[in-house]
């Protein structure tokens, strides 16, 4: 599967979610679908933007909150895995688009292009639930699933390594941190949780 078209399946679906993508392309391609001020694009720190998510999930656990990885930040950041774990927010989903490369910088396999199963390390570092989606269809489901079930979920898709024509993006990472950040704001306003 590609992995816009993935991105166009679960868009309906991220319009009420606190979401954080990864840098690169994931990042061009949600924004190409359309911008939201619930959308953070975790520019230049590889790897964290699941601890990012992480960190917004246990402090507005009233909201959901879902996170576009790719197999390379993961990989780069396996314990973030066990700390999601250890803390289990049940308004986390954890989306992991593995196209087995470092698409976004010319395109290297990495492990998962091998050996490695990021599914299976997520299950043995206690994520409680665990799925793989690998067309859009199933990853609709997975994501409307996930979201119902109120459960710390790590969700596998295998897409294809290719990626959007360009990576501009009309949005600077400071006007993006600021939006995202008056978003934040308005949901601790008194009577929402
Ligand atoms: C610490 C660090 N190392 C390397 C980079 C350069 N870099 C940016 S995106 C990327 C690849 C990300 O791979 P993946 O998470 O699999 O996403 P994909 O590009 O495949 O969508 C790399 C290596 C970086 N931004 N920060
Ligand atoms: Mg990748």
């Amino acid at each position: 599967m590609l992995r816009i078209d993935a991105l166009k399946a679960i868009y309906p679906e991220l319009e009420h979610c606190i979401v954080v993508t990864i840098m690169g392309a994931v990042a061009a391609e949600l924004y190409s679908l359309g911008h939201r001020h619930n959308f953070f694009y975790l520019e230049h720190a590889m790897g964290l933007a699941s601890s990012m998510g992480l960190g917004i999930a246990l402090s507005l656990p009233g909201h959901p909150v879902v996170v576009l990885d790719g197999d390379g930040s993961l990989l780069m950041n396996l314990g973030t895995l066990s700390t999601m774990a250890r803390y289990q927010p049940g308004n986390l989903l954890h989306i992991v688009f593995d196209n087995e490369s470092l698409l976004s910088v010319g395109g290297f396999p990495t492990a998962t292009a091998v050996h490695t199963d990021l599914a299976g390390i997520a299950q043995a570092s206690g994520i409680p639930r665990v799925a793989r989606a690998n067309t859009p269809e199933e990853l609709q489901a997975g994501v409307r699933a996930a979201l119902a079930s109120h459960t710390l979920t790590t969700c596998v898709s295998k897409v294809e390594a290719i990626g959007p024509k360009t990576f501009a993006m009309d949005l600077p990472l400071l006007e993006n941190r600021f939006q995202f950040k008056r978003y934040l704001e308005t949901l601790r306003q008194p009577g929402r949780s």
